[in-house]
């Protein structure tokens, strides 16, 4: 019998928000972003945002996030085909849910040892909703690529469907559900931390069974800067 996920561990709080209207550009989040950007991601998680402003840039430290004193990475970009010429931060395999050209920010922040990730997307396929993930592979030129979701306790047998490993809070998992624009925000927190060099992308599912794609396949990735 397996030891089930640490009881110490508190349900993963995720929130979803609707958003009307089209934001600023994508791009940086700190800093010298668009106002549109961080008022949206402010909305989301306003200790996030405040820490973002007072940590400066985005460009973390090159080793993974650690317990300690507060980090800041951010990513995202527009979607595009995985055969782009530069490969792309974010990776759409499914265009008519995720257009090329649709944006994504990601912003993950770590303290105290709990971790805060929050998306925002917008061009996506309207009234929808993606189930976000993070996985422990980058995003590749196929959607298996990104490989198996980052578990904090990582399930000894793989692929993981064991309820007490495959649990939202072992794994860092949003809903994006998009408003009639394709615009969505989510964020939740978790109380741990990422192994450094363990996650390297969100990866967007399907969520439901739509036109071609089943409810599991995976949409659309974005490579995690850490
Ligand atoms: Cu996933």
């Amino acid at each position: 019998m397996r030891t089930p996920a640490s009881p110490s561990h508190p349900t993963g709080s995720t929130r979803s928000t609707r958003s009307t209207g089209r934001t600023g550009r994508t791009g940086r989040l700190a800093g010298a972003a668009p106002a549109g950007c961080c008022a949206l991601l402010a909305v989301l998680a306003p200790g996030v945002a405040g820490a973002a402003s007072a940590s400066g840039p985005a460009s973390g430290p090159a080793s993974g996030p650690a317990s300690g004193p507060r980090s800041v990475w951010e990513a995202g970009g527009d979607f595009s085909p995985p055969s782009a010429l530069v490969p792309p931060t974010a990776v759409s395999f499914a265009p008519d849910l995720v257009p090329y050209g649709a944006r994504v920010r990601v912003r993950t922040s770590v303290a105290e040892g709990s971790t805060t990730v929050a998306v925002a997307v917008e061009g996506l396929a309207p009234g929808h909703a993606f189930p976000a993930h993070v996985h422990a592979q980058t995003c590749g030129s196929t959607p298996a690529a990104s490989g198996a979701h980052y578990q904090d306790r990582v399930d000894p047998v793989q692929p993981s469907t064991d309820p007490a490993y495959a649990n939202d809070r072992n794994e860092l998992r949003l809903l994006l559900a998009t408003d009639g624009d394709g615009a969505a925000q989510a964020a939740t927190t978790v109380p741990w931390t990422f192994r450094p060099g363990g996650a390297h992308s969100l990866v967007l599912h399907a969520g439901a069974d739509a036109g071609t794609h089943a409810a599991a396949e995976r949409v659309a990735c974005v490579d995690l800067p850490f």
